[in-house]
């Protein structure tokens, strides 16, 4: 018998009130690994319910209380890790070291909001003697999650864990190809003593599941991280709700190497940056901008670098068979392009050997930035480099993008690297060293890329509203 999954609703498995199921596929192997519950208005419906009914248990739980909760959940998540990670690979195909780490990670944003709880506070204002005047950062009530295929866990906590130490609950909807690992931590959220219904979670397709949560009277904000197209859809219906919405889409993030830089450092940098998760990151580097004195050096030394990553034990498949098909796409473009092929354009031969969705590691040089393989997210081990002359070119070719996520800088020359973070239109620039930050640090974007931040304590902006109450005293309190 195939495993199946169920939504997970006021601290229960729930079975999808159509009785269908979706097929999960192991892009590891292409095969079926479970089926997990196509749900629809009425299974949102019941999920909506009870987060609203558990908004006010969760609520009587002092500040401090919750906190705890949440770091009880980031203990529960780091005993669970071997479960957690399994979970994870067996719909993404990430290598088990990888999907560990991501564990780890994403148990830190329960840890990290966990000792925020009551953070930021509210402020006393001296508007007139006879005024007693505050303000105090209230709960929105449910908020709507829904999150995308390629770091399913991580992506889940990073919303989930504010948005629940602001004090509101969650209804999570999280891809249907990668449903798994949300579920788990919705269930270790009720073993360690959450309020039946706080953390929920609710299984299915974007346009059936996702579309209802949008449009659910009682979503009071929603979180969205996944493609351009469906955020302006969820931003247009959130428009229309007159409801909050955070926005985290993707990037076409530019790397710009002067010739000045650590070298070494750079090209372990660019490596790391396009072929993390096998390139399906929102904050992959997939722009390598060269000065032209170094290009060649740097190119042949990628393509060094490249030929070591060992493709099924490094790097794992591309997540569905939807994203291996669009990369293969896009070798044809960059060949009608006129792309000069370093290495790679190909699918591994390891796809072959284990029917998983494996792609080469890809290097193109000879690259203009008006062509498409320089401007579209490919979210794939696809990289393009592009030479430049001057400082001023650099920044008006990483700048000419749609995107604004993030961007690199790799010089010796510390006040060079400040200029140009300054004048690059990105949410986060990294200055001789290339990353996905930390959970302290905010993360969001500029342009297509989005809007609202996720992570740090500015997350927690987005998860509360102000309330100011002003009092008339009876005379003058100074
Ligand atoms: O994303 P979608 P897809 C990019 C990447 C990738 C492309 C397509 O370029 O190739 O997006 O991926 C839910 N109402 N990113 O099609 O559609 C859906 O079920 C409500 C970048 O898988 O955006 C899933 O839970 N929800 C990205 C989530 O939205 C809807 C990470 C994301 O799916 C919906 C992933 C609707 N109408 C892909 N339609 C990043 N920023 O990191 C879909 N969904």
């Amino acid at each position: 018998m195939m495993e199946t999954l169920d939504h997970w609703i006021g601290g229960v498995p729930v079975t999808p009130a159509g009785g269908e199921y979706l097929p999960v596929t192991d892009p590891a192997t292409g095969r079926t690994v479970r089926r997990v519950a196509r749900g629809g208005v009425a299974d949102v419906d019941a999920a909506v319910h009870a987060a609203v009914q558990a908004t006010a248990n969760w609520l009587a739980v002092p500040a401090l209380g919750r906190g705890r909760l949440l770091v009880e959940l980031a203990r529960a998540m780091r005993a669970d890790a071997t479960t957690l990670a399994a979970l994870e690979s067996s719909e993404t195909g990430k290598p088990e070291q990888v999907a560990l780490a991501e564990v780890e990670n994403s148990a830190t944003y329960f840890e990290f909001y966990g000792g925020l709880v009551g953070m930021p506070a509210g402020e006393t204002l001296d508007v007139a003697p006879d005024q007693h005047v505050f303000t105090i950062r209230e709960p929105f009530g449910v908020i709507g999650v829904i999150t995308p295929w390629n770091l399913p866990l991580n992506q889940s906590a990073r919303a989930c864990a504010p948005a629940l130490a602001a004090g509101n609950t969650v209804v999570l909807k999280p891809s249907e190809n990668t449903s798994a690992s949300s579920v788990r931590l919705a269930q270790l959220a009720t073993e360690v003593g959450f309020p039946a219904g706080a953390f929920t979670v609710v299984l299915g397709t974007g346009a059936e599941a996702g579309a209802a949560v949008v449009h659910h009277r009682d979503i009071a904000k929603v979180a969205f991280t996944g493609s351009v197209p469906t955020g302006q859809v969820i931003a247009g219906i959130a428009a229309d709700r007159v409801i909050p919405v955070t926005l985290e889409l993707g990037g076409k993030s530019a790397n710009i190497v002067f010739s000045d830089a650590d070298l070494d450092a750079a090209i372990a940098g660019a490596v790391q940056g396009f072929t993390a998760n096998a390139g399906q990151v929102c904050s992959a580097g997939t722009r390598l901008l060269v000065q032209r004195d170094v290009h060649d050096e740097v190119v042949s030394r990628l393509v060094d670098a490249v030929a070591r990553i060992r493709v099924g034990h490094d790097m794992g498949p591309l997540v569905t068979r939807e994203q291996f098909r669009k990369v293969q796409e896009y070798f044809k473009i960059a060949e009608s392009e006129g792309a000069r092929v370093e290495t790679g354009g190909t699918v591994s031969d390891f796809a072959a050997e284990s029917g998983g969705f494996y792609i080469d590691p890809t290097v193109y040089s000879g690259v203009d930035n008006a062509m498409r393989i320089a401007r579209e997210e490919i979210f794939g081990p696809v990289l393009v480099v592009i030479p430049f002359d001057t400082e001023a070119d650099a920044v008006a070719i990483a700048n000419d993008s749609d995107y604004g996520l993030v961007a690199g800088v790799w010089t010796r020359d510390i006040s060079r690297g400040l200029t140009v973070s300054g004048r690059l239109r990105t949410g986060q620039v990294f200055v001789n060293t290339w990353s996905t930050g930390s959970v302290q640090t905010p993360f969001g974007g500029w342009k297509n890329s989005g809007y609202g931040r996720e992570k740090g304590v500015e997350a927690l902006h987005h998860y509360g509203q102000i309330k100011c109450v002003t009092v008339k005293l009876d005379s003058a309190r100074l």
